[in-house]
């Protein structure tokens, strides 16, 4: 019976075909999918704090509106996600309290400050770039729900990248002290957003089993490469250095040359040890705390909703 059911799940992988909810998976396909589902969903969640620090300080009501919208967008995203993981049978509660308990991950990247309104701008241009170079594979990843949730978060996020890019482009056009606040942030981000593909292949633990399963469908160093031959010229075309020596574009390989991002830093992020990581759980944690009534208030509520339907 069970040969059964792994043989229909191998065929469906091995035709890039969809495994739903209900259909048999074996469990290592399940629990990988809850992790890396998880963490994605961590990270949209933890991901509005550096920028939601700039939303009371933003130098325009249009810029304000803007940045209120994203962020609002990313708390959607976290939803979409945490609602696919549902799916696989892992409780939303628990998932958070694995968050803020420090037991699932989030991305690194949102471990990182943000320091001056440029960094709006950076983040949408690099880090949301980034996103989107690892997230439009993902909505033909094998399993359902996380693929259609990848469908709508990336055509959000490729609005995002979008107001970032035009923001750094309005402050290259203005005083020499914004465009030294555009260079300083770019610096700043660079190789953060490359660490956010994960670690180097040959170092990466999950790699070849979530690609056998069509979980992932590139891996991390393919992701890292195609971001960094995007992002070159559009650095040009912006007019700011990216902050590498090594970067170079390489003809017979087609592709450019870059450095190694410092992945001690990378693994001392990881641990729990970058320079925001306590913040952003503490802020978390705070902000669950505060919401306690608010569910509480909610179950009472349909609680007695509830008998009163069944006393009608
Ligand atoms: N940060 O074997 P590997 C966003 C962990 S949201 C922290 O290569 P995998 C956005 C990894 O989990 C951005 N941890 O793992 C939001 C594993 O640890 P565990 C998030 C990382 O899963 C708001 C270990 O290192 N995007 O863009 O095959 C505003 C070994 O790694 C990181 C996603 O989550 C990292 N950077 O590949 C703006 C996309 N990298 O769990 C933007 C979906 C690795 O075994 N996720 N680790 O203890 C993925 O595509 C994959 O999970 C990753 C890692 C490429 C990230």
């Amino acid at each position: 019976m069970t040969a059964t059911l792994e043989e229909q799940f191998e065929s469906t992988i091995a035709g890039h075909d969809r495994i739903e909810p209900r259909d048999w998976m074996p469990e290592g396909y399940r629990k990988t999918l809850i992790r890396q589902v998880a963490q994605h969903a961590h990270s949209e969640i933890i991901g509005m704090q550096p920028e939601g620090n700039w939303i009371t300080r933003a130098p325009s009501l249009r810029r304000k509106a803007i940045l209120l919208a994203k962020v609002q967008d990313e708390a959607g995203h976290g939803l979409y996600l945490y609602s696919a993981c549902e799916t696989l049978g892992a409780s939303r509660r628990e998932l958070y309290d694995k968050l803020i308990n420090g037991q699932q991950k989030y991305s690194s990247i949102f471990n990182y400050p943000t320091l001056s309104y440029a960094d709006v701008g950076t983040i949408g241009w690099l880090v949301d770039g980034a996103a989107i170079c690892n997230q439009v594979p993902l909505c033909r990843t094998s399993y359902g729900p996380y693929g259609r949730a990848m469908i709508r978060i990336c055509k959000e996020e490729s609005f995002h990248q979008r107001q970032g890019y035009e923001l750094l482009m309005t402050m290259m056009r203005g005083t020499e002290e914004q465009q030294a606040m555009v260079q300083e942030s770019v610096d700043r981000f660079w190789w953060p957003a490359l660490m956010m593909f994960g670690p180097p292949d040959d170092q990466s633990p999950n790699t070849a089993q979530s690609m056998a399963w069509g979980i992932k469908r590139d891996t991390n160093d393919e992701l890292r490469q195609k971001f960094v031959d995007m992002s070159v010229p559009q650095a040009a075309a912006l007019g700011v250095t990216l902050p590498d020596p090594e970067l170079r574009w390489n003809e017979e390989r087609g592709h450019h040359d870059f450095g190694q991002p410092d992945w001690e830093e990378f693994m001392a992020v990881v641990k729990g040890n970058g320079p925001c990581n306590a913040q952003r759980i503490a802020h978390r944690r705070q902000a669950d705390e505060d919401g306690a009534w608010v569910r509480e208030a909610s179950m009472q509520f349909a609680a007695r909703n509830e008998r009163r339907v069944e006393t009608r």
